[in-house]
């Protein structure tokens, strides 16, 4: 089964052991020499909190390789991939995103692990920009522009987070399947990517949540979950009150798609400010105290949003 977990080991001890789909580094900028980790450019909280994020499969054998700029690895039915582009690779960033999903895409597209189940978007100073030329919205622009060319429509939709990193250049990871995932909507929420124009002229393409009914035990990916109703940002500058917007979404969608709140192994928690961290660390501990969490410092894609979640349930 596909298990997530956060370690501080360093990333030779955790190559050593070799049996990892995925060593995803914090802290530390995106180059694409780093051969034994994927470098996500998100920041840390505290220098004594967890240096890795890891992705395996218990019990079986996993190879890997890199095909063009493509880092790739696989591993009882499951497809890691990633590209990390440099600062100065992403100018353009609009199509620097379009090309990097094309390769992405097509990678996938050539294995048995077809089928699209979470994507991560590390975006390059996501926040930057008026407008429909924010960072954000150029990068919905070609994320969508190369899903259309792939043949990829809005019920397809992978879960996925797209966050802004903090160190410059972008880093895009994924998990596809021979298994094929079923995408949730949130009852709470409008459909990303039925977004009103205002958003941008792109809406951003992914699901609320995607689960899959797997033989050694179902899983699902809750996406990035923030302070959102409808399509609207909810309490602007409440963190607080912000962060039970989002328990409340999730609390949603673990009812929608049938998974108890003890299910969930990880919770990635993004903070847009350090200050951010004590409370909510008090708030999803209350609600969460047995699930895995790590605390990223990441620009959330909305200026308006101080804190976004996701999980990981198995
Ligand atoms: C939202 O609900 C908040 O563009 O891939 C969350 C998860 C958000 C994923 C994405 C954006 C994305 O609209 C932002």
């Amino acid at each position: 089964m596909l298990i997530n977990s956060y370690s501080s080991a360093s990333a030779e001890q955790l190559n050593a052991e070799s049996q990892n789909l995925a060593v995803i580094g914090f802290d530390c900028p995106i180059t694409r020499q780093s051969q034994n980790h994927i470098p996500s450019g998100l920041g840390r909280t505290d220098a004594s909190d967890f240096v890795h994020e890891l992705w395996k499969i218990k019990d079986e054998p996993v190879i890997s390789g890199i095909s063009g700029l493509c880092k790739w690895s696989e591993s009882g039915g499951f497809l890691f991939t990633s590209i990390s582009l440099t600062a100065e690779e992403c100018e353009d960033l609009e199509a620097a995103t379009e090309s990097v999903y094309a390769e992405l895409l097509a990678f996938i597209n050539q294995t048995e692990q077809q089928n699209l189940l979470r994507f991560w978007n590390y975006v390059p100073a996501i926040n930057k920009g008026l407008g429909d030329n924010e960072n954000y919205k150029l990068f919905c622009n070609g994320r969508l522009k190369a899903f259309k060319q792939a043949g990829i429509n809005d019920a397809d939709f992978p879960a996925a987070t797209a966050v802004g990193n903090v160190t410059g250049g972008m880093t895009i990871y994924a998990i596809s399947s021979v298994y094929k995932g079923i995408h949730h909507t949130n009852n709470k929420q409008q459909n990303a990517y039925q977004y009103p124009r205002q958003y941008g002229i792109s809406s951003p393409s992914f699901a609320r949540a995607t689960s899959l009914e797997h033989p050694k035990g179902n899983l699902l990916f809750i996406s990035g979950t923030a302070s959102i109703i409808g399509h609207e940002t909810l309490h602007e500058g409440d963190l607080a009150a912000q962060l039970q917007i989002t328990k409340d979404n999730i609390f949603h969608l673990l009812e929608k798609t049938g998974y108890e709140v003890d299910s969930i192994q990880t919770m990635k928690v993004y903070l847009r400010n350090k200050s951010c961290l004590e409370e909510s660390k008090k708030s999803l501990d209350i609600d969460f105290p047995d699930a895995a969490k790590i605390y990223t410092i990441a620009d959330i894609c909305r200026s308006n949003l101080l804190v976004e979640v996701e999980c990981y349930c198995a």
